[in-house]
């Protein structure tokens, strides 16, 4: 019985497959997306009504999605992995660092990505203005994380675990690697880090090239 992840070259369902991998979980991909009118985004409307990639079902057919949620959960299954830190107190971190990945800075991916869905305004101006404001708030929330959560020498400890794999993955999008290259160098320093570990550099180089 193997797990199905439903995703895309260069999106979220990056995380989730390092975090399969991680487990040793079995899973087959299937390729879907608003922006690919050809993959199977149809199928993943039907299972989740957001048509956002990635959604994960589990061999019993339970359909998960939301990456910061899924994360939790294999951490959760296969603590072996170090998905998630042993101690409480970590994975107590680990869990909030998730959490704000998701409300703070995913959230303001869509808003970047699809400007359309936040205003009611419809002209070019109007909707870049939505883009910008998006951009500008994405990057300081990830300067908020970046003095929040500290790296010793990986996010989640002394090896990298979902918090790394989020926070590599969501921080590629929208520009936020170029700014924190200039506010945050050293947080850049653990996000390539991460990027060139072994538990994460070839899926990265999968959807990535890099
Ligand atoms: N809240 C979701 C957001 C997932 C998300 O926005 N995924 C993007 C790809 S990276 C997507 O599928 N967007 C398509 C759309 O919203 O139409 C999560 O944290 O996993």
């Amino acid at each position: 019985m193997s797990y199905i992840l439903y995703g895309s070259r260069g999106s979220g369902s990056a995380a989730v497959e390092v975090g399969l991998r991680v487990c040793g979980l079995q899973y087959r991909q299937i390729r879907a997306s608003t922006w690919e009118p050809d993959s199977a985004i149809d199928e993943l409307g039907r299972i989740n009504p957001m048509r956002q990639v990635p959604t994960l079902v589990l061999p019993d057919g339970t359909v998960m999605s939301e990456s910061a949620a899924i994360l939790i959960y294999l951490g959760l299954l296969v603590p072996h992995s170090k998905l998630l830190p042993d101690s409480a107190s970590a994975k107590a971190q680990a869990i909030r660092g998730l959490v704000f990945i998701a409300a703070n800075c995913y959230s303001a991916i869509g808003i970047n990505d699809y400007p359309e869905r936040w205003t009611t305004a419809s002209t070019k101006p109007a909707l870049e203005k939505v883009r910008q404001g998006a951009r500008r708030q994405l990057h300081r929330n990830w300067e908020i994380f970046a003095d929040t959560f500290r790296a010793d020498p990986y996010l989640s400890g002394d090896a990298p675990g979902a918090l790394d794999f989020l926070a590599t993955v969501v921080t590629r999008w929208a520009g936020t690697r170029a700014h924190l290259a200039q506010s945050r160098p050293g947080f850049m320093d653990v996000m390539r880090r991460v990027d060139a570990h072994e538990s994460a550099a070839p899926v990265f180089r999968e959807h990535w090239d890099a």
